[in-house]
């Protein structure tokens, strides 16, 4: 029997403190709790050991982290107005880091055909040396780096679907051409960083695409977005590793932003990377971001595991991509983008 994919996650997710506040331990209880009902969904689940020092440091200097780790040694305290650590906080983001990291390993090893890694904190806002906007270390950077620096691929794609901008990934690799970033974010919006003239420099012009959607956006744009820019996109670039930014907070149920986004309309997003990754025959991996209405942060990932598994509604399903117009937002977007990727 082919082996399973994996759910990877520990338990110090649940001790990084953060007091009343949205980015809570409640959200991985919902998600494991949805899980657990639905029998796991074939997931086998793994427990994320911590991120070597030699990994974090591709991304993170260590004055950075020794910097981070000593708020932790003194019991906590605040990096900025929503940035909030605890004692075991920053174990907690070794885990979230490592797990990520290990997710990319299983996936390249060939020992895992897909996998989702959540933990807490979330990462992508993170900056090399700079933690904001309630993320610390940011996993899917030091996770895409290792994939390159350690083991050998030549090229990682990142799709960052989380409704705030990637500011921290979009900054590490701004002047890479290793890394193809992509974000889908709602624009204006915390952090305010993400609009489409950010296209990188350098050797890494053209392989940072900022694609920022209006308030009230929904499946129908989200949709046309993955379907006809960042697959395409993916065809072009020819990564050997694809990587979601897996946020569930532009779900219409979210407290956090305006975003109208469905489960059905997650599910149709996931299909769609599963497919054009088959497609080009490369690994398909997941890190969980933001999502922040208990209910829908659940259920998104559990579709979520389903697509990238392979498995739940088909193309008989609720929302089927070929459904959907192609929306203005994707329109611009490959007008602007006709200069760096003439193949669009
Ligand atoms: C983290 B992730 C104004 C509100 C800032 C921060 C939101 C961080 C979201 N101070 N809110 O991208 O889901
Ligand atoms: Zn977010």
């Amino acid at each position: 029997m082919a082996a399973a994919p994996v759910f990877l996650g520990h338990p110090l997710s649940l001790e990084h403190d953060t007091g009343p506040h949205p980015e809570q331990p409640a959200r991985i209880t919902a998600i494991e709790g949805e899980l657990s009902d639905r029998g796991w969904l074939g997931y086998e689940r793994v427990e994320s050991p911590p991120v070597s020092r030699d990994v974090l440091r591709r991304v993170h200097p260590d004055s950075y982290v020794a910097s981070i780790q000593a708020v932790s040694a003194r019991g906590g305290g605040h990096l900025d107005l929503d940035t909030v650590m605890s004692a075991r906080s920053f174990d907690a983001a070794l885990h979230a880091a490592g797990g990520a990291v290990r997710l990319v390993e299983l996936l390249l090893s060939g020992a895992v055909p897909t996998g989702f890694s959540a933990h807490r904190p979330p990462g992508h806002h993170a900056c090399a040396e700079r933690a904001m906007g309630f993320c610390l270390f940011n996993n899917i950077a030091v996770a895409a780096r290792h994939a390159i620096d350690g083991l050998g691929v030549p090229r990682v794609m990142i799709l960052d679907w989380d409704v705030h901008h990637g500011n921290g990934t979009n900054d590490i690799f701004y002047a890479s051409d290793d890394v193809l970033f992509i974000s889908i974010h709602q624009y204006p919006l915390y952090p305010g960083t993400g609009r489409p003239n950010e296209a990188g420099t350098g050797a890494g012009l053209g392989y940072t695409v900022n694609l920022p959607v209006p308030p009230g956006s929904g499946d129908p744009t989200y949709v046309s977005l993955v379907r006809d820019v960042v697959a395409p996109l993916a065809r072009a670039y020819e990564p050997g590793l694809v990587l979601l930014s897996a946020g569930y907070d532009a779900h219409a149920e979210d407290p956090l932003a305006e975003c109208h986004m469905s489960d059905d309309g997650f599910a149709a997003l996931a299909r769609m990377m599963r497919a054009v990754c088959d497609e080009l025959g490369v690994p398909l991996g997941a890190v969980l971001e933001g999502g922040y209405a208990l209910g829908a942060l659940g259920r998104g990932v559990a579709v979520t595991l389903e697509a990238l598994a392979g498995s739940g509604p088909g193309s008989g399903s609720a929302l089927s991509a070929d459904d959907v117009p192609v929306a203005a937002e994707s329109r611009a977007a490959l007008e602007r983008l006709a200069e760096f990727w003439p193949a669009l």
